[in-house]
């Protein structure tokens, strides 16, 4: 079994899809919470390879980048597809998560009583795109990319279910992409993680928006 350890603040933030994907994939891993104080000594963001957290451990192996860590996850647990054209389409579909994560962030953390609205708006057609890859593969059935799971599935139904929080018809236009979220929330042991305490009080942000 390895080791892993999560290093991050008290958030759902960058690491819950990483979460999520250990959880599914039946990985145990420790959680080292780091407090606005912890922070603010600076120690901990002189050490980190970017100035920033999530810390990764796996064993001897430390790793810093909320996208590197997925994308080791995946090599360690065989989601990053079957054959390098379908690892070349999951790397697109998580540039264009990345994409609205960020915007989301900036959204949360930057301009959130002004740009809330316009934020939502935008959103049908943010999302759309997504619709429309998904319905790509098998008819929208399955998963992004591919036959089975990959890390990207988890990448993007964590951005999904926080934007369902921020906006809950956000995905009124999208029929392929909310049954694919009703459909892999309802994975045994992701459902398990999704329903525990340590996932349902933990906040999406940082600042207590959402
Ligand atoms: C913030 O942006 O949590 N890391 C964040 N912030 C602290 O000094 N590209 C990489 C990646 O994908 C982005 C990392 C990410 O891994 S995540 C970080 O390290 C810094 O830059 C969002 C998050 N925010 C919580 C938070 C940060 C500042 C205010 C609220 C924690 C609580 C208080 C201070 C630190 Fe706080």
């Amino acid at each position: 079994m390895p080791e892993y350890c999560i290093t991050y603040f008290n958030v759902r933030g960058r690491c819950e899809a990483m979460r999520m994907l250990m959880a599914d994939q039946g990985a145990e891993w420790k959680e080292e919470v780091v407090t606005h104080d912890m922070w603010l000594k600076g120690d901990l963001k002189k050490d980190a390879a970017f100035g920033q957290l999530p810390k990764f451990q796996d064993g001897n192996l430390t790793l810093y980048q909320s996208n590197a860590i997925l994308r080791h996850l995946a090599r360690n647990h065989g989601l990053y597809g079957k054959n390098p054209l379908e690892a070349t389409l999951i790397d697109m579909v998580n540039d264009g998560v990345e994409d609205v994560r960020v915007k989301y962030a900036r959204m949360i953390y930057q301009n959130y009583e002004n740009g809330k609205d316009d934020y939502i708006k935008a959103l049908a057609t943010e999302l759309g795109h997504f619709e429309r890859l998904l319905a790509s593969n098998k008819e929208g059935k399955g998963f992004m990319v591919g036959d089975e799971i990959s890390f990207v599935d988890y990448n993007l139904l964590d951005v999904l279910r926080n934007h369902l929080v921020l906006a809950p018809d956000c995905l009124s236009g999208c029929p392929l992409l909310s049954a694919y979220v009703k459909r892999v929330s309802s994975r045994p042991k992701l459902d398990a993680f999704l329903s525990s305490p340590a996932h349902k009080n933990r906040p999406i942000n940082g600042n207590g928006k959402q």
